[in-house]
């Protein structure tokens, strides 16, 4: 689909974002992604589903181009859908929470949230409508790997976009002109061979 991620590993090409996860949950067991308990793991891939179908493909750059040539009706199309996402699972998450989406274990639904609500404000989308989502989207953006995985901290990222602090810094909307499209599944698949080593 000419979309990213798109990762080498042993002259496999892999993408799609749920699929890898779920790959590098099976090649590194000493680091799981899914929580072995079945209701537990039902939970993580129904929060990350969500996240993965219900409400990315909707938002992505590649539909939006298709929806409308005005950048305000793509816009109120992305945030309909991220909204629509977003009350779902704001409910849900309130029940299913800790520190993180599900418990105190960063999991695969962990690593759809952040690129999701990094995105949302984009749209016009403010995460202070979704406290639950905020609070976790701020635990998580405190992880080493999770700073290191950022867009705007890559090394060949313009210097003109290059900050401290991204996460943190598109909550308050301060950046947000200078978002990359494609930092969100990036973020996921670069944090997750981070946390493997
Ligand atoms: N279902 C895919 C979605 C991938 C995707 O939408 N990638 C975006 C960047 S975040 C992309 O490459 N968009 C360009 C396009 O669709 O043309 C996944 O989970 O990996």
């Amino acid at each position: 689909m000419q979309q990213v991620p798109a990762q080498l590993i042993n002259k496999q090409c892999l993408t799609q974002s749920l699929a890898i996860i779920e790959y590098l949950d099976e090649v590194f067991p000493e680091r799981p992604l899914l929580p072995k308990d079945p209701l537990q793991r039902f939970i993580v891939r129904q929060i990350s589903e969500t996240f993965a179908s219900g409400i990315q493909p909707l938002q992505n750059l590649g539909c939006l181009l298709k929806v409308s040539h005005q950048k305000e009706k793509r816009i109120e199309f992305a945030a309909y859908f991220i909204r629509k996402g977003f009350d779902a699972l704001e409910k849900l998450l309130k029940d299913t929470s800790s520190k993180y989406c599900v418990g105190d274990y960063v999991a695969m639904a962990d690593l759809c949230l952040i690129p999701q609500a990094a995105a949302a404000e984009r749209y016009n989308v403010s995460l202070d409508e979704y406290p639950t989502i905020q609070r976790i989207f701020l635990a998580l953006s405190e992880l080493q790997p999770m700073k290191k995985a950022h867009a705007f901290g890559q090394e060949d990222c313009p210097a003109e976009w290059k900050f401290e602090g991204a996460l943190k810094s598109q909550i308050s909307g301060r950046n947000l002109k200078h978002s990359l499209n494609h930092n969100q599944t990036y973020f996921s698949t670069f944090y997750l061979y981070d946390i493997q080593q």
